[in-house]
Protein backbone atom coordinates (compact mmCIF):
# COMPACT_ATOMS: atom_id res chain seq x y z
CA UNK A 1 0.00 0.00 0.00
CA UNK A 2 3.03 2.94 0.81
CA UNK A 3 3.37 2.50 -3.07
CA UNK A 4 -0.49 3.02 -4.00
CA UNK A 5 -0.31 5.97 -1.73
CA UNK A 6 2.12 7.50 -4.45
CA UNK A 7 -0.48 7.42 -7.43
CA UNK A 8 -0.56 10.64 -8.39
CA UNK A 9 -2.44 11.64 -12.00
CA UNK A 10 -3.73 14.61 -13.14
CA UNK A 11 -6.26 14.69 -15.64
CA UNK A 12 -7.00 17.35 -17.74
CA UNK A 13 -10.63 17.85 -19.09
CA UNK A 14 -13.66 17.57 -20.94
CA UNK A 15 -15.57 14.73 -19.31
CA UNK A 16 -17.45 12.22 -20.98
CA UNK A 17 -20.96 12.74 -22.13
CA UNK A 18 -22.08 10.73 -18.96
CA UNK A 19 -20.28 12.76 -17.01
CA UNK A 20 -21.42 15.90 -18.03
CA UNK A 21 -25.21 14.85 -17.33
CA UNK A 22 -23.53 14.44 -13.89
CA UNK A 23 -22.36 17.91 -13.86
CA UNK A 24 -25.52 19.32 -14.95
CA UNK A 25 -26.97 19.19 -11.83
CA UNK A 26 -23.84 20.99 -10.02
CA UNK A 27 -23.15 24.90 -10.04
CA UNK A 28 -20.52 25.12 -12.46
CA UNK A 29 -18.16 28.17 -13.03
CA UNK A 30 -17.90 29.85 -16.87
CA UNK A 31 -14.93 31.33 -18.40
CA UNK A 32 -13.02 33.41 -17.75
CA UNK A 33 -12.63 31.44 -14.91
CA UNK A 34 -9.55 32.10 -12.17
CA UNK A 35 -9.63 30.70 -8.93
CA UNK A 36 -7.05 31.50 -6.34
CA UNK A 37 -8.22 29.77 -3.30
CA UNK A 38 -7.50 32.96 -1.09
CA UNK A 39 -11.68 33.77 -0.78
CA UNK A 40 -12.61 30.32 -0.21
CA UNK A 41 -12.98 28.71 3.61
CA UNK A 42 -10.63 26.43 4.41
CA UNK A 43 -11.90 22.88 4.37
CA UNK A 44 -13.46 20.76 1.45
CA UNK A 45 -14.40 22.08 -1.80
CA UNK A 46 -17.00 20.07 -2.20
CA UNK A 47 -19.89 22.26 -3.32
CA UNK A 48 -17.96 25.30 -3.47
CA UNK A 49 -17.56 27.68 -6.82
CA UNK A 50 -18.23 24.47 -9.22
CA UNK A 51 -16.31 22.12 -7.29
CA UNK A 52 -17.03 18.77 -6.75
CA UNK A 53 -14.99 15.59 -4.61
CA UNK A 54 -15.55 12.21 -6.16
CA UNK A 55 -13.28 10.51 -4.26
CA UNK A 56 -11.18 11.04 -1.31
CA UNK A 57 -10.53 14.50 -0.07
CA UNK A 58 -9.48 17.84 -1.52
CA UNK A 59 -9.63 20.54 0.55
CA UNK A 60 -8.62 24.51 0.82
CA UNK A 61 -5.58 24.73 2.85
CA UNK A 62 -2.90 27.21 4.23
CA UNK A 63 0.49 27.02 4.16
CA UNK A 64 1.90 25.41 1.15
CA UNK A 65 0.84 28.11 -1.47
CA UNK A 66 2.24 29.17 -5.11
CA UNK A 67 0.84 32.62 -4.52
CA UNK A 68 -0.54 33.87 -1.33
CA UNK A 69 -1.47 31.90 1.70
CA UNK A 70 -3.78 29.05 0.16
CA UNK A 71 -3.84 26.51 -1.96
CA UNK A 72 -5.91 23.27 -2.82
CA UNK A 73 -4.44 20.31 -1.53
CA UNK A 74 -5.60 16.67 -2.26
CA UNK A 75 -5.41 13.47 0.03
CA UNK A 76 -4.40 9.99 -0.54
CA UNK A 77 -6.33 8.46 -3.68
CA UNK A 78 -8.14 11.75 -4.29
CA UNK A 79 -10.27 12.59 -7.60
CA UNK A 80 -11.76 16.05 -7.80
CA UNK A 81 -14.03 17.84 -10.61
CA UNK A 82 -14.44 21.37 -11.47
CA UNK A 83 -17.06 21.96 -13.92
CA UNK A 84 -16.30 25.01 -15.88
CA UNK A 85 -18.44 25.74 -19.36
CA UNK A 86 -16.88 27.50 -22.23
CA UNK A 87 -18.00 28.51 -25.43
CA UNK A 88 -13.96 29.84 -26.80
CA UNK A 89 -12.82 27.62 -29.65
CA UNK A 90 -9.52 27.72 -28.09
CA UNK A 91 -9.09 28.08 -24.07
CA UNK A 92 -5.61 28.49 -22.44
CA UNK A 93 -5.69 26.28 -18.81
CA UNK A 94 -2.96 27.59 -16.34
CA UNK A 95 -1.95 26.07 -12.95
CA UNK A 96 0.49 25.96 -10.78
CA UNK A 97 1.30 22.31 -9.19
CA UNK A 98 3.24 20.89 -6.49
CA UNK A 99 3.38 17.25 -6.25
CA UNK A 100 5.51 14.02 -5.79
CA UNK A 101 3.91 12.43 -8.66
CA UNK A 102 3.20 8.89 -9.07
CA UNK A 103 4.96 5.59 -10.19
CA UNK A 104 2.17 4.11 -12.43
CA UNK A 105 1.15 5.32 -15.93
CA UNK A 106 -3.09 4.83 -16.30
CA UNK A 107 -4.62 3.09 -18.87
CA UNK A 108 -5.75 5.50 -21.19
CA UNK A 109 -8.43 3.94 -23.19
CA UNK A 110 -11.14 2.91 -20.30
CA UNK A 111 -11.15 6.96 -19.96
CA UNK A 112 -14.47 8.46 -20.13
CA UNK A 113 -13.80 10.52 -23.53
CA UNK A 114 -11.85 13.86 -22.82
CA UNK A 115 -9.74 15.99 -24.99
CA UNK A 116 -6.09 16.77 -22.70
CA UNK A 117 -4.80 14.02 -20.77
CA UNK A 118 -1.82 14.86 -18.32
CA UNK A 119 0.16 12.62 -16.52
CA UNK A 120 2.39 13.47 -13.38
CA UNK A 121 4.78 10.31 -13.41
CA UNK A 122 7.30 10.06 -10.45
CA UNK A 123 9.97 8.43 -12.44
CA UNK A 124 9.34 9.93 -15.89
CA UNK A 125 8.21 13.74 -14.68
CA UNK A 126 5.32 15.33 -16.74
CA UNK A 127 3.97 12.89 -19.78
CA UNK A 128 1.07 14.09 -21.86
CA UNK A 129 -1.16 12.25 -24.43
CA UNK A 130 -0.83 12.52 -27.60
CA UNK A 131 -4.28 10.93 -28.36
CA UNK A 132 -5.72 10.19 -31.81
CA UNK A 133 -9.00 11.00 -31.41
CA UNK A 134 -10.64 8.12 -30.95
CA UNK A 135 -10.08 7.14 -27.10
CA UNK A 136 -6.65 5.97 -27.46
CA UNK A 137 -3.17 7.74 -28.47
CA UNK A 138 0.66 8.07 -27.15
CA UNK A 139 1.87 9.22 -24.14
CA UNK A 140 4.96 11.56 -24.81
CA UNK A 141 7.62 12.72 -22.26
CA UNK A 142 7.94 16.56 -21.73
CA UNK A 143 11.30 16.49 -21.03
CA UNK A 144 10.15 18.02 -17.14
CA UNK A 145 11.37 15.69 -14.16
CA UNK A 146 8.85 15.86 -10.72
CA UNK A 147 11.07 16.36 -7.60
CA UNK A 148 12.65 18.55 -5.91
CA UNK A 149 9.64 19.38 -4.40
CA UNK A 150 8.57 22.78 -6.18
CA UNK A 151 6.24 24.02 -7.84
CA UNK A 152 5.49 23.77 -11.83
CA UNK A 153 3.56 25.74 -13.75
CA UNK A 154 1.18 23.82 -16.10
CA UNK A 155 -0.26 25.39 -19.12
CA UNK A 156 -1.82 24.20 -22.08
CA UNK A 157 -3.84 25.49 -25.18
CA UNK A 158 -6.66 23.82 -26.33
CA UNK A 159 -7.78 24.31 -29.67
CA UNK A 160 -11.31 22.94 -29.87
CA UNK A 161 -11.78 23.88 -33.79
CA UNK A 162 -8.79 21.74 -34.69
CA UNK A 163 -8.94 18.97 -31.87
CA UNK A 164 -4.99 19.65 -31.05
CA UNK A 165 -3.65 20.96 -27.76
CA UNK A 166 -0.26 22.58 -27.02
CA UNK A 167 1.73 21.71 -23.74
CA UNK A 168 3.99 24.85 -21.88
CA UNK A 169 6.10 23.97 -19.16
CA UNK A 170 7.21 26.61 -16.55
CA UNK A 171 6.16 29.29 -19.39
CA UNK A 172 7.99 27.06 -22.24
CA UNK A 173 6.37 25.29 -24.81
CA UNK A 174 7.60 21.60 -24.67
CA UNK A 175 4.72 19.92 -26.70
CA UNK A 176 3.08 20.76 -29.76
CA UNK A 177 -0.21 20.22 -31.97
CA UNK A 178 -0.91 17.30 -29.83
CA UNK A 179 -3.98 15.19 -30.63
CA UNK A 180 -7.39 14.67 -28.28
CA UNK A 181 -8.28 11.81 -26.42
CA UNK A 182 -11.30 11.85 -27.84
CA UNK A 183 -12.25 14.09 -30.93
CA UNK A 184 -16.07 13.84 -29.85
CA UNK A 185 -15.58 16.75 -27.21
CA UNK A 186 -16.97 19.82 -28.51
CA UNK A 187 -15.94 22.37 -26.22
CA UNK A 188 -14.74 22.51 -22.14
CA UNK A 189 -16.58 20.99 -20.08
CA UNK A 190 -14.09 21.26 -17.10
CA UNK A 191 -11.52 19.01 -15.42
CA UNK A 192 -10.81 16.14 -13.31
CA UNK A 193 -7.81 15.60 -11.22
CA UNK A 194 -6.97 12.52 -9.58
CA UNK A 195 -3.61 12.62 -7.23
CA UNK A 196 -1.79 11.95 -4.14
CA UNK A 197 -1.34 12.81 -1.10
CA UNK A 198 0.23 15.96 -0.45
CA UNK A 199 -0.47 17.09 -3.72
CA UNK A 200 -1.19 20.98 -3.97
CA UNK A 201 -2.72 22.70 -7.03
CA UNK A 202 -2.67 26.91 -6.67
CA UNK A 203 -3.88 29.98 -9.62
CA UNK A 204 -6.26 27.70 -11.36
CA UNK A 205 -7.25 29.91 -14.67
CA UNK A 206 -9.45 28.74 -17.78
CA UNK A 207 -9.65 32.05 -20.27
CA UNK A 208 -9.49 33.25 -23.43
CA UNK A 209 -6.22 34.90 -23.36
CA UNK A 210 -2.90 33.16 -23.82
CA UNK A 211 0.34 33.14 -22.25
CA UNK A 212 2.29 34.71 -25.59
CA UNK A 213 0.10 37.31 -27.16
CA UNK A 214 0.35 40.52 -26.11
CA UNK A 215 -2.23 42.35 -27.42
CA UNK A 216 -1.08 45.76 -25.43
CA UNK A 217 2.42 45.26 -26.77
CA UNK A 218 3.79 46.25 -23.70
CA UNK A 219 6.68 43.22 -23.64
CA UNK A 220 4.23 40.80 -20.92
CA UNK A 221 1.94 38.15 -22.32
CA UNK A 222 -2.18 38.95 -21.56
CA UNK A 223 -2.16 35.72 -18.80
CA UNK A 224 0.46 36.55 -16.59
CA UNK A 225 -0.96 40.27 -16.87
CA UNK A 226 -3.87 39.24 -15.24
CA UNK A 227 -2.02 35.92 -13.28
CA UNK A 228 0.83 37.20 -12.51
CA UNK A 229 1.54 40.91 -12.58
CA UNK A 230 -2.17 42.40 -11.88
CA UNK A 231 -1.78 44.78 -14.88
CA UNK A 232 -4.50 45.47 -17.20
CA UNK A 233 -3.35 43.14 -20.57
CA UNK A 234 -5.29 46.16 -22.86
CA UNK A 235 -3.23 48.82 -21.54
CA UNK A 236 0.19 49.68 -22.09
CA UNK A 237 1.47 51.57 -18.83
CA UNK A 238 -1.47 50.56 -16.11
CA UNK A 239 -0.78 53.03 -13.95
CA UNK A 240 0.12 56.25 -16.26
CA UNK A 241 3.47 56.80 -14.47
CA UNK A 242 4.98 56.93 -18.41
CA UNK A 243 6.75 53.35 -18.10
CA UNK A 244 5.11 51.00 -19.67
CA UNK A 245 4.03 47.32 -17.72
CA UNK A 246 6.93 45.60 -19.33
CA UNK A 247 9.47 48.00 -18.83
CA UNK A 248 8.68 48.32 -15.02
CA UNK A 249 8.92 44.44 -14.60
CA UNK A 250 12.08 44.93 -16.36
CA UNK A 251 13.48 47.69 -13.65
CA UNK A 252 12.02 46.56 -10.66
CA UNK A 253 9.29 49.49 -10.19
CA UNK A 254 6.03 48.60 -9.46
CA UNK A 255 3.36 48.64 -12.73
CA UNK A 256 0.55 49.45 -10.63
CA UNK A 257 1.96 52.24 -8.34
CA UNK A 258 2.49 55.59 -10.35
CA UNK A 259 4.88 56.99 -7.25
CA UNK A 260 7.10 54.13 -8.28
CA UNK A 261 9.02 54.20 -11.87
CA UNK A 262 12.65 54.34 -12.98
CA UNK A 263 13.94 58.25 -13.19
CA UNK A 264 16.97 59.97 -13.15
CA UNK A 265 17.27 63.81 -12.42
CA UNK A 266 20.32 65.99 -12.65
CA UNK A 267 21.24 69.00 -11.12
CA UNK A 268 24.46 71.44 -11.83
CA UNK A 269 26.23 73.82 -9.50
CA UNK A 270 27.63 76.93 -11.42
CA UNK A 271 29.41 77.78 -8.28
CA UNK A 272 31.14 74.71 -7.67
CA UNK A 273 31.02 73.43 -10.78
CA UNK A 274 29.92 70.18 -10.22
CA UNK A 275 26.70 67.81 -11.96
CA UNK A 276 24.52 66.01 -8.99
CA UNK A 277 23.33 62.95 -10.61
CA UNK A 278 19.91 61.39 -8.36
CA UNK A 279 18.11 57.90 -9.03
CA UNK A 280 16.20 55.88 -6.84
CA UNK A 281 17.41 52.24 -6.98
CA UNK A 282 15.44 48.28 -6.57
CA UNK A 283 17.30 46.19 -4.88
CA UNK A 284 19.25 43.64 -7.03
CA UNK A 285 19.04 45.34 -10.01
CA UNK A 286 22.14 46.26 -12.10
CA UNK A 287 22.38 49.66 -13.42
CA UNK A 288 24.99 51.35 -15.73
CA UNK A 289 25.37 55.22 -16.09
CA UNK A 290 25.91 56.17 -19.77
CA UNK A 291 26.37 59.43 -21.53
CA UNK A 292 27.00 61.22 -24.77
CA UNK A 293 27.67 64.68 -25.79
CA UNK A 294 25.65 63.93 -29.22
CA UNK A 295 22.38 63.00 -28.44
CA UNK A 296 21.66 62.42 -32.10
CA UNK A 297 23.78 59.49 -32.63
CA UNK A 298 22.77 56.41 -30.82
CA UNK A 299 25.70 54.41 -30.95
CA UNK A 300 28.15 57.36 -28.71
CA UNK A 301 26.48 56.30 -25.57
CA UNK A 302 29.24 55.43 -23.34
CA UNK A 303 29.80 54.19 -19.82
CA UNK A 304 30.90 56.08 -16.92
CA UNK A 305 29.55 54.08 -13.97
CA UNK A 306 27.95 50.33 -13.33
CA UNK A 307 26.56 50.13 -9.66
CA UNK A 308 24.52 47.59 -7.80
CA UNK A 309 20.81 48.55 -6.82
CA UNK A 310 20.17 48.12 -2.35
CA UNK A 311 16.72 49.85 -2.22
CA UNK A 312 17.99 53.06 -1.15
CA UNK A 313 18.68 55.82 -3.43
CA UNK A 314 21.91 56.39 -5.60
CA UNK A 315 23.65 59.86 -5.76
CA UNK A 316 26.75 60.52 -7.74
CA UNK A 317 28.30 63.86 -8.04
CA UNK A 318 30.49 64.96 -11.00
CA UNK A 319 33.07 67.61 -11.66
CA UNK A 320 31.37 69.83 -14.80
CA UNK A 321 33.60 70.05 -17.95
CA UNK A 322 34.05 73.08 -19.31
CA UNK A 323 35.22 72.33 -22.58
CA UNK A 324 31.85 70.04 -23.13
CA UNK A 325 29.20 72.58 -24.61
CA UNK A 326 26.73 69.88 -23.60
CA UNK A 327 26.47 66.63 -22.16
CA UNK A 328 23.54 64.26 -21.90
CA UNK A 329 23.12 61.41 -19.28
CA UNK A 330 20.80 58.51 -19.33
CA UNK A 331 20.32 55.21 -16.57
CA UNK A 332 20.55 51.91 -17.90
CA UNK A 333 18.78 48.54 -15.81
CA UNK A 334 21.19 45.71 -16.66
CA UNK A 335 19.66 42.87 -18.14
CA UNK A 336 19.48 39.89 -15.53
CA1 LIG B 1 0.77 42.96 -22.51
CA1 LIG C 1 -0.40 45.95 -19.88
CA1 LIG D 1 3.72 52.34 -15.55
CA1 LIG E 1 4.84 52.37 -11.65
Amino acid sequence: MAVLRRIALIVLVVMSQTMNLTLAEAVGAEVPFLEDFESLPEGSVDGLDGWSVARGEAAVAAGSARFGVKALRTGEASEVVLAVAGSENVVWVDFWVMTSGGPFVPAISPLPKKSVVLIFDCFEGIQALDGDGMGGGTIVNSGVALGGGGWHRITAKLDFDVKTWDLYLDGLRRLADLGFHSDDIAGLSGMVRTACDQSHLDALSFTGMGLVDDTDQDGLGDLNEIKVYGTDPLLPDTDGDGMSDGDEIAAGTQPTDDRSFLYLTISASHVASTIRLFAPTVEGKAYELQSTEDIGIPESWHPLATFMGDGLSWVWVLSADPDAAKCFYRLVVLPE
